[in-house]
């Protein structure tokens, strides 16, 4: 498809609407408050799609409004933001991601944590023994509902309802052409007719890829849903519970266990909440239906690679409905790059044996560059008149510069590598919190590309090693805009001549950040580009 000028042109609309979808998905995810999913590492070029997707969803409020997306990854073909190191493609996603997600940027969702709706009833409690399943198989279905029938939200070619209609059709045949793939795997036809037998597509997923909610959360919103003191002491528990094999991968991997326990409680709220769905079923049905086929034909060759080796039992392989399963929330192919059999029976069971799960966690992050002995982050207090715009993701300073500047840590205390690189998140404009990021956040991030969900990681592996809160108060009497607030706040920026990077989209991205920043300072605010209902309402006076 890349070939042709109009199909690229095609794929890049549709790029562009998955990256939106994606970003609103991410939300919904959190909505429901079901916990999302890191994505599998990034190639360097992924990263830097990623972090051109992320202006949008990551900063601050941005994330409020448009969500974060998970770890899926792109588009239709294109799209795979995180798959496209395994497709190649990822130049030409880069470059249409820059061009047409400026605005928008998410990273995309789905691979780890898709909109899997908690089931504290189900929790999945694990034993510290190496694969000793302690609980009964998932039901295999996926789900109550049915497919709405309707098109997808995001507009793309393959999500109109007859796109999906005659995709599900030739599901069957689909599934056959993924035959010599799995061959060239080396798994044998009978084990490949075994798995596929009786497949069926999960249509209702279709809905979930495309779902926009109206209605959005703000950073501290997620950051008090994600981190409360329930998750906090349940995390110690684990914390003491499995302390020989946290303690262990330590030794073997470098990577604090503080942080691994976050992103166990995080993902799946510690085992409770991994999906329902299963993982073959889902991504076969992503990978015959729908706009981000090509990505997910990698994630179900790898799913049913992995059921053919034995790594994970197939009646325990459920998970989003993107496809990511066990406590720590793996896709297919990041369980192919990162897991490792820990206990040594021979299987890498990220499902059911906690050492597996625990050390392939940490290798993931070790391999994605996670620096031992570091911390993700500070929190830090600015200084009066400081420049907001300093506050950018690829403004990175040392931390003896930022000092220069007057940003001081809130315990007051220095910091103690004053040469390492950082940058500054203002996530809620000038009267909230500000953190000096450093690379291990980085790295979070490429486990979980939403800034609010890899700040939650970072600090809930604060709590559980001991710290306190975040000591500054966040604007709590600030509301999240509606996508209509915000198609409104956008056009009274485009009609005042501010480059909000196109015609308003109900996006706050980047570009439209940069615009707010531009219209405070014209107006002699303190220029933190946070889309406020206060700014609005200013907008509108005048
Ligand atoms: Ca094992």
């Amino acid at each position: 498809m890349r070939d042709s000028r109009d199909e690229t042109k095609t794929l890049a609309v549709g790029l562009q609407a998955t990256l939106i979808a994606e970003c609103s998905r991410f939300f919904a995810a959190f909505v429901s408050g079901a916990p999302t999913r890191r994505e599998a590492a990034l190639e360097p070029p992924q990263l830097r799609l990623r972090f051109a997707l992320q202006f949008y969803c990551e900063s601050g409020r941005a994330l409020t409004e448009r969500g974060m997306v998970e770890r899926s990854n792109g588009a239709g073909q294109t799209n795979s933001i995180d798959s496209s190191r395994r497709l190649g493609v990822s130049t030409i996603a880069a470059a249409l991601a820059i061009v047409f997600a400026a605005p928008a940027v998410a990273q995309t969702v789905g691979e780890r944590s898709p909109l899997p709706v908690p089931r504290p009833s189900q929790a999945i409690p694990m034993t510290s023994a190496s694969a000793t399943p302690s609980s009964p198989p998932r039901r295999a279905t996926s789900g109550t509902r049915e497919w709405s029938g309707k098109p997808g939200s995001s507009g793309h070619p393959l999500m109109t309802a007859e796109a999906i209609r005659s995709a599900a059709a030739d599901f069957p045949a689909c599934i056959e052409r993924l035959w010599p793939a799995a061959a060239r795997r080396g798994v044998s036809r009978a084990s490949y007719d075994n798995m596929t037998a009786g497949l069926t597509p999960d249509l209702r997923i279709m809905d979930l890829m495309d779902a926009q909610p109206e209605f959005t959360k703000t950073f501290w919103a997620y950051l008090d849903l994600l981190v409360t003191d329930a998750r906090i002491k349940r995390g110690r528990e684990i914390l003491a519970q499995h302390a020989e094999i946290f303690a262990a991968v330590e030794r073997a991997y470098g990577v604090d266990r503080y942080v691994i326990a976050a992103i166990w409680g995080i993902e799946s709220n510690y085992s409770t909440a991994i999906g329902e769905r299963p993982v073959l079923r889902s991504t076969a049905t992503l990978a015959c239906i729908g706009r981000r086929q090509k990505y997910f034909r990698d994630e179900f060759l790898a799913a049913i690679e992995l059921i053919h080796r034995g790594d994970v039992r197939p009646d325990r392989l459920f998970g989003s409905w993107a496809g990511a399963f066990g406590p720590t929330q793996f896709m297919p192919t990041s369980f192919k790059r990162y897991a490792v059999d820990f206990d040594g029976d021979g299987r890498r069971d990220v499902v059911d044996s906690v050492p597996d799960v625990i050390a392939s966690t940490a290798n993931n992050l070790k391999k994605d560059g996670w620096i031992p002995g570091h911390t993700w982050g500070y929190e830090v207090v600015l200084p009066a008149r400081f420049d907001y715009l300093l506050a950018d993701r690829s403004r990175n300073m040392t931390l003896g510069e930022w000092s220069r500047l007057g940003v001081a840590r809130v315990a007051g205390r220095a910091f103690p590598r004053p040469n390492d690189l950082a940058y500054l998140l203002v996530p809620a404009g000038a009267n909230g919190p500000a953190f000096l990021m450093l690379k291990n956040y980085r790295v979070i991030m490429r486990y979980n590309p939403a800034e609010a969900y890899a700040l939650a990681i970072g600090h809930l592996a604060d709590r559980l090693r001991g710290f306190g809160p975040i000591v500054q108060a966040w604007p709590r009497h600030e509301r999240a805009l509606t996508s209509a607030e915000r198609y409104e706040l956008q056009g009274h920026l485009y009609r005042r001549g501010f480059d909000i990077g196109g015609k308003p989209d109900g996006l706050i991205g980047r570009r439209s950040r940069g615009a707010i920043r531009r219209y405070q300072a014209s107006v002699g605010l303190v220029p933190d580009g946070f889309p406020s209902g206060g700014l609005l309402e200013r907008l509108r006076a005048r």
